[in-house]
């Protein structure tokens, strides 16, 4: 039932539909970074390689059998014993291969892992089963959809709250583990402005599945007037019923897991929702962000991402509906 939905609303790599004009495909085949641009490269030298090996050595064994089969009568064929031009030749060129794919696979290390140092454009640290990101620019604090500016590297620095994760997305670079207790740094870079997806690359637990990334390439100026909104607290309550969502907000624990400073770091047991009403999913990409999305969210996280860590409330569908208008914002 679920997973019929989630593939109608394209949000999943199902039905993905085209998020960055002109790039038909999502995936490793279609970098757009020179960082993921050089890990495909290696990626098809070595393919081809090994295919050609493999048709090589395919081949040649066909060919002999073929040719050289025993025929009815023929006799014992005579025994060989060395011949050092074959050895000398099936130890070379398998050596000059390995030496080839060494030397491409260190150019490959440089281009698509340099050097570290510096301050970090982005702290995303994996939870199960969400990303939460931090701007250190700003302060800035979101989940699982991480904007960054088009065309130059963003340095990540990645952690882990709880158990390994992985952040993986393809078209802008490396992938990484995000280990408890360590702070691993690396590269992404988007060339192009757009949607370009991603998922946690290390099982994880239950929900591992629903841990998506969606990354928003966004033209420098964009993305700057993006990052000052989304350092902003949580719009304060236009209505009677957002009011009462925001009371309802604090008596029932929300607070003790949840944000709604967009500057705020902690709590963090669950996604700061000071700018929850502008990002497009929720639960780590399981859903699309409509406000029916997100009553059913509240009504009972477990039946839409089973063995979430957020608990079911047994909110009433009033309560729901008062949440849904505060945390919306929209009236
Ligand atoms: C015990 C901690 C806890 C409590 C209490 C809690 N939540 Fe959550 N909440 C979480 C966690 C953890 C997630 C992330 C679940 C996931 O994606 O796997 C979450 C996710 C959410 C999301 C989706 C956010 C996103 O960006 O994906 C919303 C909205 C939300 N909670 C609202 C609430 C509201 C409203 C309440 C109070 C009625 C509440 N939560 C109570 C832990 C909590
Ligand atoms: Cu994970």
């Amino acid at each position: 039932m679920l997973a019929e939905e989630t593939s109608k609303d394209t949000l999943c790599y199902g039905g993905l539909r085209q998020l960055v004009p002109g790039r038909p495909e999502a995936g490793v085949f279609e970098p757009v970074s020179p960082l993921a641009r050089s890990i495909t490269d290696l990626f098809v030298v070595v393919m081809t390689l090994g295919a050609l090996v493999l048709a090589g050595v395919t081949g040649t064994v066909v060919f002999f059998g073929i040719r050289y089969r025993a025929r009815p009568g023929d006799d014992e064929p005579a025994p060989i014993y060395g011949n050092r031009r074959l050895e000398i030749a099936w130890f070379v060129i398998p050596a000059v291969i390995v030496a080839g794919l060494l030397g491409l696979s260190i150019v490959t290390a440089r281009a698509a892992d340099p050097p570290t140092t510096g301050t970090p454009d982005l702290v995303i640290i994996g939870h199960q089963w969400w990303w939460e990101v931090v701007y250190p620019q700003n302060g800035a604090v979101s989940a699982n959809e991480i904007h960054i500016p088009t065309g130059r590297p963003i340095l990540v620095q990645l952690e882990s709250i709880d158990v390994i994760h992985d952040f993986w997305v393809p078209q802008l670079g490396r992938k990484m583990d995000a280990i408890p207790g360590v702070a691993n740094r690396f590269w992404i870079q988007a060339d192009l402005p757009g949607v370009y997806l991603g998922a946690c690359a290390e099982y994880c637990g239950t929900q591992h599945a629903w841990m998506r990334i969606r990354v928003v390439a966004q033209p420098p100026a964009e993305f700057e007037a993006w990052l000052q909104q989304e350092a902003r607290p949580i719009a304060p309550p236009a209505t009677a019923l957002a009011r009462q969502g925001q009371a309802l907000f604090e008596s029932k624990t929300c607070a003790n897991c949840h944000a709604i400073d967009g500057r705020a770091q902690r709590p963090n047991v669950g996604p700061n929702l000071a700018q929850l009403a502008r990002r497009e999913t929720i639960g780590g990409g399981v859903i699309a962000n409509t406000p029916e999305n997100l009553a059913r969210w509240l009504a009972n996280p477990g039946s839409i991402k089973p063995g979430s860590l957020m608990p079911d409330l047994n909110l009433t569908q009033q309560e729901v509906a008062a949440l849904v208008a505060f945390l919306d914002g929209r009236p």
